[in-house]
Order: structure tokens, then sequence, then C-alpha cells
């Protein structure tokens, strides 16, 4: 909201529909103020799952440097819109900072008693199939009682189906944590992706960023397909790539720094680099990206 209000002309805010505690779901669109109305975008989103605090932070660094930085990163929304939902899990986020750090769904109520979805399980591609549960008790992969059965899968889709009824969708990337990852489609199943070099070749151009920043022992990133690490259905990055962005990205922040392993809740003093880092690897893929399309 301050800064809607303090660069009206760059930024707008839009809200997506609310979550079963009342929160609204708001995203930020980043734009350079002039030029067409039909850029090409790069969507970000993050924090689906509750406990990967970093998550929100990285997002929300990489919103204040396209917006205040605006002068440092202006080539980035040359001929691309910036478009960042920061906090996908707004409720199950705040039980995880207030009561049980470990919780990774939302907190719809389901049958038996239990609370929550695991949001990336509830998207339509491969929903219910490889790493989901049918248990509304599973704490880490119930897939919901459908596809798109939870009020924040389905803001997720309304944006992307909002940017591609356009076909503006180009670069999507979904924020997680923690592994030191850059994963791509397809995520259900052991199937290469059509342009597998070219998701390999952009994510490669993050890794390297990354290992090249300016921190002591800097994040060493891996790339390959998301079902190399173990085939997941329902995911979003499946259904972006799905409904035609050309390019979709899971990217799995660090555990660790060093020899300090922090998991999902990094320490207060490593928060600041490691989301500039993020941010470096981001503007990356972004620019090599740009090169491309
Ligand atoms: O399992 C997930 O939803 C993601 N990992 S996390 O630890 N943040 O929960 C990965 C989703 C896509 N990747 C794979 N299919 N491996
Ligand atoms: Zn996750």
């Amino acid at each position: 909201d301050g800064l809607a209000h303090t660069y009206p002309s760059r930024v707008t805010l839009e809200d997506w529909g609310r979550t079963h505690e009342n929160r609204t779901l708001r995203s930020i669109t980043i734009t350079n103020g002039y030029g067409r109305r039909d850029k090409k975008v790069i969507f970000i989103d993050a924090a689906f799952h509750a406990r990967e605090w970093l998550t929100p932070a990285a997002a929300l660094y990489a919103i204040d440097q396209l917006v205040v930085g605006f002068e440092l990163n202006k080539e980035l929304l040359q001929d691309y819109d910036w478009i960042v939902l920061p906090l996908v899990n707004p409720d199950g986020y705040t039980f995880s900072r207030t009561i049980d750090p470990r919780w990774r769904k939302n907190r719809s109520p389901n049958r038996l008693g239990c609370h929550g979805t695991d949001l990336n399980r509830n998207f339509a591609v491969g929903w219910g199939g490889a790493s989901t549960s049918k248990n509304p008790c599973s704490h880490e992969k119930y897939c919901g009682r459908a596809a798109f059965s939870e009020p924040e899968s389905r803001a997720v889709r309304q944006i992307m189906h909002h940017l591609m009824a356009t076909e503006r969708g180009i670069l999507y990337i979904s924020i997680h944590s923690h592994g030191s990852w850059i994963l791509y489609p397809w995520s259900y199943a052991k199937i290469a992706a059509k342009n597998t070099q070219e998701h390999a070749e952009i994510a490669q151009a993050g890794v390297a960023a990354v290992v090249n920043a300016p921190f002591d022992s800097s994040t060493k990133y891996k790339a390959k397909a998301s079902h190399e690490l173990y085939p997941a259905g329902g995911t979003s990055t499946d259904y972006a790539y799905s409904i035609g962005f050309p390019l979709a990205y899971t990217l799995e922040l660090p555990g660790r720094r060093g020899n300090a392993t922090f998991n999902f809740h990094p320490p207060r003093h490593l928060i600041s680099e490691l989301v500039q880092e993020t941010w470096i690897g981001l503007r990356a893929m972004a620019e090599k990206t740009i090169e491309k399309c």
C-alpha cells in the first residue's frame, strides 16, 4: 500500500479473493510507467507453503528492487511488466509464525476435524497423483477435495489466466524453500518439457549469477527437471506451463549458509544477504529470458 501511494505511476495493486480466515490475496504489478499496455509479464509468487519463511521476504526484496531501486533495474521493465504475489498462503504463514512453525498447508477446515490443503498439490495437472494424499489429515500432501478447491490456488490460477488470455505470461517463478534447486517442468511425471534446453539455459544463468554473488559462501544452486527430484502432481508450475507460460520454475531457496543449517527458518542476521542473493538469481533469469524471448 505504501509503494502504491508513493509510486502511483509505476505500481498498481489488485485483489484476487480472500482466504478462509478472510485475508486478502493481493498482488502488485510493477511497470516503468510508460510504453505499451500489453507488455509481456514476469509472474513471481512466494509462500505457497506456510513454513517457508524466507520466501515472502525474498519476494518483498524483489519488489523493493524493482520499485524503489527502479533506476538500477529499469531495463528489466523496458519490455516487461512484473506481477508479484508475495504471500500466497497468509493464513498458513500466520499460523506457522505464531503457533506451529512446521505448518505447511493453508488453514481451510476439512473433514475429520483436520485443517489445511497443500496448495502446491491443488492445481489441475496430475491432481491426486504422485506425492499427494487424499487424507485430509495428511500434514504434508493433502491435495484438497478437488483441484482448485482452495481460494489461494484459485487466486493464482486467476492471475495466470488473466495473463494468458492475452498471451502475455512468459516467465513464472514460484519461490519455495529449501534445497537450493531451480526446477522446471514437468513435475507430475517423468516427462521432459518440450523446451527443456531453454529452461536449463535460463536456470544456468541464475545458478552462475548466484555463485558469483559477492557474499561469503553464496549458494550453489542445482538446476534440473522437477520430476528428477521427485514427481509431484498438482503443482502450480506444471499448471502455468500447461496453460501456455513458456517458462515455469520452482525456485527452492537454500536451507543453509556455509556450515550453518537453518532449513525453513533463517536466523535474522542472514536474511538480508539471502534475499539479496535471491534477487541476483531472479534478475539473471529475467535478463536471460528477455534476451531470448
Ligand atoms: O513439493 C513441493 O511442493 C515443492 N518442494 S517443497 O519442499 N517447497 O514443498 C516442489 C514442487 C515441484 N518439484 C518437484 N516435483 N520435485
Ligand atoms: Zn514449498
